[in-house]
């Protein structure tokens, strides 16, 4: 094999060598090049006769038309290989579902509260919203509690470090009740001089507050209170009411009632509510759903109404215990946790 044939193949074989443009450049500059083997071949044509030196020149040309192919062949190469990595980092695939963000959802227990409401409203009671830090009057005063009520002790109730008007410090309302006595007020001086007044039918769902937290127990949770005050309002009425706010809430005709005497400040008498379903895994059991009691004539004056004349029943529940009996959730503490796969099981 002559020289020339052997720098062509020494051409192809560094070209094809070179991994980068960059490292191609240089070595056509070895051969194509001011200083590059083909460059010092047709100095060598000086030396030669015009007969030698038309010849070889051709043959130098030759071998240099060869290696400038080579070197776009590599060129060609490199770019097209650079192109087909850059295709197939940026691959789509378009036939794939698209992404989608999560779809949220009610939690457990707000969508036990929305339940709640939409029953009574639809029995006819109006729903009252307000503050959650109350005055002492509010929470402890206007429903009959005494001076030295332990409900009232730090132990007991959040205080918040401001004071109201008489000097007293604000509390985070440790049960709804105070939104009762603002709806009751407020609907009395409404229709104060219209005789008699139109009943008071109205519930107070909410966010409470209690020194207390163990498996059973949270120190926020909500709560939801009903009211029913007007010139005959009894007993009667609470155990319609109540009864048909269980089937409707449980889905289930075939429930009992039974109301166990107890005490609350604000009521006189009081009596907790239980009931036991006929069928279904919790059969037969009595399971205390709420607390309730004919409104206490010092409350019914406090809501600016004579006792003489007006008399009605109120009820309070736990919106997370009713949670728990309508899923068959085990432990209070799962409402509070955040915990996806607890939380998307309810929508
Ligand atoms: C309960 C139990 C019994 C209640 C009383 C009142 C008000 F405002 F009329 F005084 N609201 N809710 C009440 C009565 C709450 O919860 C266990």
């Amino acid at each position: 094999m002559d020289d020339l044939e052997q720098l062509v193949e020494r051409a192809e074989r560094e070209f094809g060598a070179a991994p980068t443009p960059a490292e191609l450049e240089n070595a056509k500059a070895r051969f194509l090049g001011k200083a590059g083997s083909v460059t010092e071949l047709l100095k060598q044509l000086a030396a030669l006769t015009p007969e030698q030196k038309k010849t070889r020149g051709a043959q130098i040309n030759q071998t240099k038309q060869r290696i400038e192919s080579a070197l776009l062949a590599r060129r060609q190469a490199l770019a097209d290989a650079e192109l087909d990595a850059q295709l197939r980092a940026e691959a789509l695939d378009v036939t794939l579902p698209g992404r989608r963000r999560g779809g949220g959802g009610l939690h457990p227990v707000s969508r036990t509260m929305e339940r709640i409401e939409a029953i009574f409203a639809s029995m006819g009671f109006e729903v009252a919203d307000g503050p959650e830090i109350e005055t002492d009057w509010m929470s402890f005063t206007a429903l009959n509690n005494p001076e030295n009520h332990p409900a009232r002790s730090m132990q007991d109730t959040f205080y918040v470090d401001l004071k109201d008007e008489g000097g007293r410090w604000l509390n985070l309302r440790p049960h709804t009740s105070p939104m009762q006595v603002r709806h009751a007020r407020a609907h009395a001086a409404r229709y104060k001089g219209c005789d008699p007044m139109p009943d008071i039918r109205v519930i107070a769902p909410g966010r409470t507050y209690r020194v207390d937290s163990d498996a059973t127990h949270s120190p926020m949770f909500h709560q939801c209170e009903g009211l029913w005050i007007g010139q005959n309002v009894s007993f009667k009425d609470l155990k319609v009411v109540f009864t048909q706010f269980c089937r409707l809430f449980f889905e289930s005709d075939d429930l009992q009632l039974r109301f166990r005497p107890s005490f609350f400040p604000f009521t006189e008498p009081s009596a907790e509510i239980d009931i036991a379903f006929g069928s279904g895994p919790l059969r037969g059991r009595w399971l205390e759903v709420s607390g309730s009691g004919q409104v206490h004539p010092n409350v019914v004056r406090n809501f600016g109404l004579d006792p003489e004349r007006y008399i009605g029943f109120a009820f309070g529940m736990g919106a997370e215990r009713l949670a728990m009996l309508r899923y068959g959730v085990d432990d209070m503490r799962l409402f509070f946790e955040g915990d996806q796969r607890f939380l998307a099981q309810f929508n």
